[in-house]
């Protein structure tokens, strides 16, 4: 009884699910869709994008955020339920992601960018003082709590902003400044605190191994391990 995730071999919107996928203990195989493999996969699939979850009674889902938020609703860290049932708090956590999913949506179009040196110097600007992702990051900074992204628990938006803030400073996104977190201490905070966690540490130390990219998602180990 295995799940089957589908997604091309970087961290980006499948990697919130194979880190559910992952914490959740669940069993399940990584196919990694290359440039290859994947016209072919395009033509025969639901909407023609990837991540595509296939549960092992064989039921194929689609859309990150909504695979997410499933998966999110069976599993647990510190005895928290990932997803909350309580409708105010699922809300605040929806709202963090899909606002970053607004600053993907602006970096996301300079992929089409032929020019490297362009592409790189558009998502520098993206980032400089008075960027248009600075100015959402700043606001995201405002909002968000110290040590978790909602109060004192750690949710979905915690594993979203882990994978997300660090999507941006691996080479996925060559030209955002690798240093950019420095600026927004309790989101980097955050991204510490959720790294830290032992299921994910370990996680991206293995994956670290495997593929340089992965490299920045590992976070240090505290001094008493
Ligand atoms: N709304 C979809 C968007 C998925 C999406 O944009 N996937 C990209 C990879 S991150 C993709 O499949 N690109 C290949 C293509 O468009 O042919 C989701 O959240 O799953």
């Amino acid at each position: 009884m295995t799940y089957n995730l589908k997604y091309f071999g970087i961290p980006a919107l499948g990697e919130p699910v194979r880190l559910l996928l992952h914490i959740g203990k669940y069993r399940w195989e990584d196919q990694i869709v290359t440039r290859d493999t994947w016209p072919s996969l395009k033509r025969a699939s639901k909407w023609g994008f990837l991540p595509v979850l296939t549960t092992p009674e064989g039921r194929e889902m689609t859309q990150s955020k909504a695979i997410c938020r499933y998966l999110a609703k069976t599993v647990c860290i510190s005895g928290f339920v990932l997803y909350p049932e309580c409708p105010l708090l699922a809300f605040a956590v929806d709202e963090f992601i899909d606002v970053f999913e607004d600053i993907r949506m602006k970096v996301q179009p300079t992929m089409q960018i032929p020019d490297q040196q362009e592409k790189e110097e558009a998502r520098a600007g993206m980032f400089g003082v008075s960027g248009e992702c600075t100015e959402l990051l700043m606001k995201i900074e405002a909002e968000c709590g110290e040590e978790h992204m909602i109060g004192d628990r750690v949710t979905l938006c915690d594993l979203w902003a882990f994978y997300f803030l660090n999507l941006l400073r691996c080479s996925v996104f060559e030209g955002v400044p690798r240093d950019y977190l420095l600026a927004y201490p309790k989101l980097a905070q955050n991204v510490t605190t959720f790294g830290s966690l032992p299921a994910v540490r370990e996680y991206y130390s293995e994956r670290a191994e495997q593929n340089p990219m992965y490299a920045l998602f590992v976070t240090a180990a505290p001094a008493s391990d």
